[in-house]
């Protein structure tokens, strides 16, 4: 991987007509298929990362060991109570919290449970259950159609994260090779043009450019001409405005940029991801409805995890919404967002006792 890499970046910064015919040959040869494999692998060394991003939450988890120290199987049904109210505190939310912990009773009368040691695993396998029933998270859906480039527009309330994470996708992206080609399709906040610029020129990445007034519609609709006529580019992210005078506007536009982006090409976008603040916890549930309608919406990315005691959030989106998160976001630094795998974010929730 170190080698083909290396050349794979370096082929990023380098200019002029040859350079940018050898990257179109590169580009050309960029495998969606290898793309996923590197995005898999690297789910095995975010562990560490989720770890710390999902401390609190874990702090607050800790009563789960004292509940099943005192387990015992004859009277189990007072301590899956007490398991629910734990859940709830760390707002898994009552029907994740609920279904969770059936997942788990299930697993008890089947007499899978002697110890408070076989109950924790079943814990974290009815969770782990939860997480994996919308579906895959460790993928993400590319464009196969050879030389041309992949869509995702990305999507959200102001301040949850939206434009941070399409530079921390960059940056992710870019490290896998690819090339990539981000779109100020925020054009209702004055700054957020510029935020995203300076995204692209940290990570490497190409900046679309329209000219001002254009709207959001239009400057995707460019984006992803310009992108397919480069021929170089691997990735378009496209950022969107995530408040406008209300929310049926916003609705309407949002509607409106994923047509732009399909008339200029079939099948296209090849991601709707939802980016939601993990500190707002359960409040978070109607803002991602209204957004899974209008959209549909293929995947979720919830931020700020390294904040927030309420993580637990994470099983009830999936739980409620039957989308899967596909990232979180574990702070500010273009490294802090890794790729969501059930088992390794629940291993992280309920570490083995030391
Ligand atoms: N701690 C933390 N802060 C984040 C994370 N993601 C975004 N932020 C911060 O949240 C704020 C709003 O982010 P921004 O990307 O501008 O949100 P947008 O309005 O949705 O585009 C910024 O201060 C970001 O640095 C995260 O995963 N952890
Ligand atoms: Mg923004």
């Amino acid at each position: 991987m170190g080698v083909a890499r290396a050349s794979w970046t370096t082929g990023l910064v380098v200019d002029g007509t040859r350079a940018r015919r050898r990257e179109r040959t590169r580009a050309r040869a960029f495998d969606v298929g290898k793309l996923a494999k590197v995005l898999r692998r690297k789910t095995a060394n975010d562990l560490a990362r989720v770890f710390n991003g999902a401390e609190k939450t874990r702090e607050r988890l800790t009563d789960v060991n004292d509940i099943l120290a005192l387990w015992r199987a004859s009277a189990h049904e007072e301590t899956l109570e007490e398991l629910e109210e734990t859940l709830l505190g760390v707002d898994f939310g009552p029907k994740a919290s609920a279904r969770v912990t059936d997942g788990v009773r299930a697993r008890v009368e089947r007499g899978e449970c002697e110890t408070g040691e076989d109950v924790r695993r079943a814990l974290k396998a009815s969770i782990v259950d939860v997480l994996r029933s919308a579906g895959d998270s460790t993928t993400i859906g590319l464009n196969e159609r050879e030389g041309e480039p992949s869509v995702i527009m990305v999507v959200g309330v102001n301040g949850g994260g939206k434009t941070t994470t399409l530079g921390k996708l960059s940056h992710r992206f870019a490290e896998s090779g690819a090339k990539v080609m981000m779109v100020p399709g925020d054009t209702f906040r004055a700054a957020a043009a510029e935020q995203l610029a300076t995204w692209a020129e940290r990570t490497g990445a190409v900046m679309s450019d329209s000219p001002p007034n254009t709207k959001p519609g239009a400057v995707c609709f460019k984006a992803v001409d310009e992108a397919c006529a480069r021929g170089d580019i691997d990735i378009v992210l496209a950022d969107t405005s995530g408040r406008l005078h209300n929310n049926t506007q916003l609705m309407d536009e949002l509607v409106g940029v994923r047509k732009s982006i399909s008339k200029r090409m079939e099948g296209a976008p090849h991601e709707v991801l939802l980016v939601l603040d993990g500190t707002t916890g359960l409040n978070m549930l109607n803002q991602a409805r209204v957004f899974g309608e209008a959209v549909g919406v293929t995947g979720i990315i919830l931020t700020k995890l390294d904040g927030t005691a309420r993580g637990g959030a994470v099983v009830s989106v999936v739980d409620e919404l039957g989308i899967p998160v596909k990232f979180i976001g574990v702070g500010e630094a273009m490294e802090d967002l890794q790729s969501f795998e059930a088992e390794s974010f629940v291993d992280a929730l309920f570490p083995e006792e030391a």
